[in-house]
């Protein structure tokens, strides 16, 4: 369902900045690829070469004091909501620097302040939370929202349904984003989903549902747009299916033989970065010289993020019992001994 746009179209600076964070994105799971392969980052590892408009377009949408929560595939969504690149590759280096103090990872990234809340590994597991963050928020009658990332993947999923049912029946202000890359794992969308239509899924809860072209930045922001007026309007929630594609496996460690070499031409024709590349320098509002120095500064950016990391000291041994919700081990070996009811 299509909803009218009255906004102000976007300006140059706003153009530049989201293929700025495009290429950002790109270059830093590229050095991902590359630390992983090195034996530096260890832990599953996600990443989101392909998909970078969808993060980047729909955080073009939210305020900042809005919030995005995302699944595991999360390096994109962090820096696109503002985590440093620095902190999310300390993260991933597992050192006290790291964005979660070394201790979640690539699939844990959070910042609190940049409104990046997760990173999350459970297959939808995220999505009840989202939505009690947004119902907070029209109970507290404060004006922010929530913004729910996903993979097709976590559709047939139970918190899915349900998360949507009681989003619906409270009309909690979130928006639902699935980025449809086709695949879960190795299992094609038709084969892991009964029904493949994702906004037929949706009409079940009465929710407004749109499908976009995930590999234009442009478009994933507009629709993100209408999203956002709708929600923060008190409407209640909305539902936004990204068509996209991940360029590399589903984890480091996949050798991909679920899809055809042609498949995989034929989206990666369609890259993201180098569509609103052409599309800027048409419009001429960038040119050859411009697009290359804003390569260069995030291939700096990069590499300083990666000196960090590796400049940055491990966790001190303490930390292993900090931030934690069970109690450390009593000192008193006997208060630890859990009794065993009698016969
Ligand atoms: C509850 C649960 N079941 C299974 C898994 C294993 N698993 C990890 S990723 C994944 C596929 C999810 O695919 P999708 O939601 O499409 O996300 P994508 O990886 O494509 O971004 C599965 C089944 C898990 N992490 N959690
Ligand atoms: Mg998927």
């Amino acid at each position: 369902m299509a909803v009218a746009t009255t906004h102000k179209p976007l300006t140059k600076a706003q153009l530049l900045h989201m293929l700025r964070q495009m290429l950002l994105i790109r270059e830093f799971e590229d050095k991902t690829a590359e630390w992983y392969a090195r034996g530096r980052i260890a832990g599953f590892v996600h990443l989101y070469n392909g998909q970078e408009a969808c993060a980047v377009g729909v955080v073009a949408a939210l305020e900042p004091q809005d919030i995005l929560m995302s699944h595991y595939r999360d390096h994109g969504h962090a820096l696109a909501k503002g985590a440093g690149t620095k902190e999310a590759m300390a993260e991933l280096f597992g050192k006290e620097t790291g964005l979660v103090k070394g201790k979640g990872g690539s699939m844990h990234f959070f910042d609190y302040q940049a409104g990046h809340w997760g990173g999350y590994a459970i297959v939808g597991g995220h999505l009840p939370l989202a939505v009690g963050v947004a119902f907070a928020y029209k109970y507290k009658k404060e004006s922010r929202i929530v913004a729910v990332v996903m993979g097709d993947g976590t559709t047939p999923n139970g918190y899915f349904h349900e998360s949507l049912n009681f989003a619906k029946l409270w009309e909690a202000p979130v928006i639902f984003i699935v980025e449809n890359n086709l695949y879960g794992m190795g299992t094609a969308l038709a084969v892991h989903s009964a029904v493949v239509e994702m906004t037929d899924k949706v009409c079940a809860y009465d929710i407004p549902a749109e499908r976009v072209d995930g590999m234009d930045v442009v478009a994933v922001y507009e629709a993100t747009r209408r999203a956002v007026e709708h929600v923060r309007d008190g409407k209640g929630p909305y539902f936004l299916e990204l068509s996209t594609y991940r360029f590399r496996g589903h984890s480091m460690a996949d050798p991909q033989r679920y899809r055809d070499k042609e498949e995989v031409a034929e989206w990666t024709h369609r890259d993201p970065i180098l569509h609103m590349r052409q599309k800027l320098m048409e419009e001429g509002l960038l040119t050859e010289k411009a697009a290359k120095k804003m390569e260069d500064d995030v291939k700096r950016e990069i590499e300083e993020a990666v000196r960090f990391a590796e400049a940055s000291p491990a966790p001190p041994l303490e930390a292993l019992t900090e931030d934690i919700y069970a109690s450390p081990v009593s000192a008193n070996p006997e208060a630890a001994i859990i009794s065993t009811p009698s016969a």
